[in-house]
């Protein structure tokens, strides 16, 4: 059993956001076509309290009920069976959807017989790339799919370190067509 996880693709993650991935919302089309491959699709959410110490280091985003923290107006949410919130108390960052503070995500998994998780969405240094060694941690087969991904800083030493962290631990980075 396989499911994809799509993280944070959030207007604040986007073009137009407060802290925008660069062309972010290039994601949006490829998720929506991996979707129908898929029996269990999640989607995590970064849902922040306004004075949350997550922004000493970063500008003010995702601030639970505002815009900004909204899905993507692209993004098919009729399809996404379970929602993850996290960073939701104010010392927590939640780079990861396994800390999501709503649901337990592995719980969902196993209960579900996950064995294979795909990871796509927003932002690949951080919230794609904790999520990703989350999973793999807890022992699924994980793939991250990378043109389903958009860093914060494109061609960074950052954005680099993500990907090569991400394959030294054993995660699978695939294109979308590998699942056709
Ligand atoms: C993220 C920085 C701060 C992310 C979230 O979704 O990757 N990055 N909060
Ligand atoms: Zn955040």
């Amino acid at each position: 059993m396989k499911a994809l996880i799509i993280v944070d693709v959030q207007n604040d993650f986007c073009p137009g956001g407060a802290l925008p991935a660069p062309g972010g919302d290039r994601v949006v089309p490829v998720i929506n076509r991996l979707m129908d491959q898929f029996g269990l699709i999640l989607a995590s959410r970064d849902s922040h309290p306004s004075d949350s110490t997550h922004f000493d280091k970063w500008p003010v985003h995702c601030v639970k009920g505002t815009k900004g923290a909204d899905f993507h107006h692209g993004l098919d949410i009729s399809k996404i069976q379970q929602e993850l919130l996290k960073g939701t108390a104010d010392k927590d960052d939640g780079y990861s959807a396994f800390e999501a503070t709503n649901k337990k995500l592995v719980e969902i998994l196993k209960n579900r017989h996950v064995t294979d998780v795909y990871i796509t969405g927003l932002t690949t240094e951080y919230c794609v790339k904790s999520t990703a060694m989350d999973s793999v941690r807890n022992g699924f087969k994980t793939y991250v799919v990378t043109d389903a991904i958009a860093p914060v800083e494109p061609d960074s030493e950052n954005e680099k370190n993500a990907l090569s962290e991400m394959k030294n631990a054993g995660i699978r980075l695939v294109t979308s067509d590998h699942l056709k």
